[in-house]
């Protein structure tokens, strides 16, 4: 039987390199779609927690717990720290992290070793597919030639590549993997095709077949468009304070205009994506990318602007004390991966403030509001998380030294600030208007 018709009658082996956010949740999908799958980490704590059913992933993940009990409970899905348990597969998906170096350079020494291990044990004409986020050009070039040298075989012949880039968002990891479309990028149109033959199993939405370079482009373009958005945003909000508007009113309009869609300011760009994919996505020419930096710059800026309206309102950070809602990245999320609250309390300690974070959400920071706020400075709002809006301000007014208060992503009734005696700044609005 061909590749396909094992995909399509589901006898096709499926293995999986990596469960964490991206492989994990995946790899219980296609379990749960009646393939047999083997998922091999080399966290062995790991690998033992979800033998025993039990779900390493934190934070709130609908439907995961359950999907996972059940499909290691069937057998459908087997874990191990063994790599030579991916002999038998017929295709090897590989979710491992690509992340960056200070530099902005991508550092792939974690999918080099995951794809030369794979290599060594690889059946003959097994399909290998990279999820993770890679620079444009990195499948065709590196992957293939890590494969080609642990195979000692041809790609096309001995084995074959693929690139279908996750699009996860933790807190939806299940939905996302249903309901987001996909792109399938393979080494030949033949592949692309029966990649979206076996994403077909999981995704509900349209799985796209491509080249592996397209599906790269893809997903770091799509990522690096997303932050060029949000920087714009950013720098119309700064305009909007200098020029005495709102920024939300001029958004609002603006994108009554057909085919406009100004995203929001806020006090910086975060996560696990947006922060790294423009820069992968940069690694892919020898071009200066002068937005794509400039971007970055705007958005990595954003923190110290909230610190600088701190100052503004009246408040010298020298000997201060700054409560700060929010260490998460998002709101309602519990993840803090390069969360813009670190770069702004680094900015407020380096000038002499002490700094308290309160987050509902984040491990470590539940402490109440009030115990953060009280005999604070200044009130600096970070993330937009439910819990912020509607604050009764008379009663944290009452226990603040001071009443100032910073808001980043305007979740904050300004008129109701002023009322309770506050001094308020809030991003894209002048200061008689925040
Ligand atoms: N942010 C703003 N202003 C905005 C939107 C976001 O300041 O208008 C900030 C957020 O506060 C956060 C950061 O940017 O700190 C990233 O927010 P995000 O909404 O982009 O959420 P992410 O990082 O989870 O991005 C994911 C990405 N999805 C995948 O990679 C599969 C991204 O491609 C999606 O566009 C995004 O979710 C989404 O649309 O929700």
């Amino acid at each position: 039987m061909t590749l396909r018709e094992r995909i399509a009658d589901k006898s096709a082996r499926i293995g999986f390199v990596g469960l964490g956010y991206v492989g994990l949740p995946a790899a219980c999908l296609f379990a749960d779609a009646g393939l047999a799958v083997v998922g091999v980490d080399r966290l062995t704590e790991r690998v033992a927690a979800i033998a025993r059913r039990e779900l390493p992933i934190e934070g709130d993940e609908p439907e995961l717990a359950s999907i996972l009990a059940r499909v290691v409970g069937a057998g459908a899905l087997a874990v191990t720290s063994d790599i030579t348990a991916l002999a038998a597969c017929d295709v090897v998906i590989l979710c491992v992290d690509t992340p960056i170096e200070a530099d902005h350079r991508p550092r792939y020494g974690a999918l080099e070793a995951a794809v030369r291990a794979v290599g060594g044990v690889l059946a003959e004409g097994a399909l290998v597919i990279v999820e993770s986020t890679v620079s444009p050009g990195t499948c065709r070039t590196k992957v293939a030639a890590w494969l080609e040298a642990a195979t000692r075989g041809a790609i096309g012949v001995r084995f074959h590549l693929g690139h279908c880039p996750e699009r996860v968002m933790p807190g939806r990891l299940v939905a996302n993997m249903r309901e987001m479309p996909r792109v399938a990028g393979g080494s030949s149109p033949e592949i692309a095709e029966t990649m979206r033959l076996l994403y077909a199993h999981v995704v509900r939405a349209d799985v796209d077949p491509t080249d592996l370079t397209t599906a790269e482009l893809v997903k770091t373009g799509e990522n690096a468009f997303r932050d060029v958005q949000i920087a714009f945003a950013n720098q119309l909000a700064r305009v909007c304070e200098d020029a005495g508007a709102d920024f939300l009113e001029v958004r609002r309009l603006v994108n009554r205009s057909p085919g406009r869609n100004v995203l929001f300011a806020g006090a910086g760009v975060g996560g696990h994506c947006i922060p790294k994919d423009p820069w992968l996505l940069a690694a892919g020419t020898r071009a200066e990318l002068p937005l794509i930096a400039a971007a970055r710059a705007v958005n990595d800026a954003m923190p110290a602007r909230m610190g600088e309206l701190v100052q503004e309102a009246g408040v010298s950070l020298a000997g201060a004390t700054i409560a700060v809602l929010g260490q998460a990245y998002l709101e309602s999320s519990d993840d803090a991966r390069n969360s813009p609250t670190d770069a702004f309390v680094a900015w407020a300690r380096a000038r002499g403030a002490t700094v308290r974070v309160h987050d509902p959400f984040v491990a470590g920071f539940e402490r109440s509001i009030e115990t953060v706020v009280a005999g604070a400075d200044a009130l600096v709002v970070m993330v937009a998380h439910p819990a912020y809006r509607g604050l009764d301000l008379v009663r944290l007014g009452a226990i603040l030294r001071r009443r100032v208060c910073v808001d980043g992503r305007r979740v904050i009734d300004l008129e109701a600030a002023r009322a309770a005696g506050f001094t308020t700044r809030a991003l894209g609005l002048a200061p008689t208007r925040s």
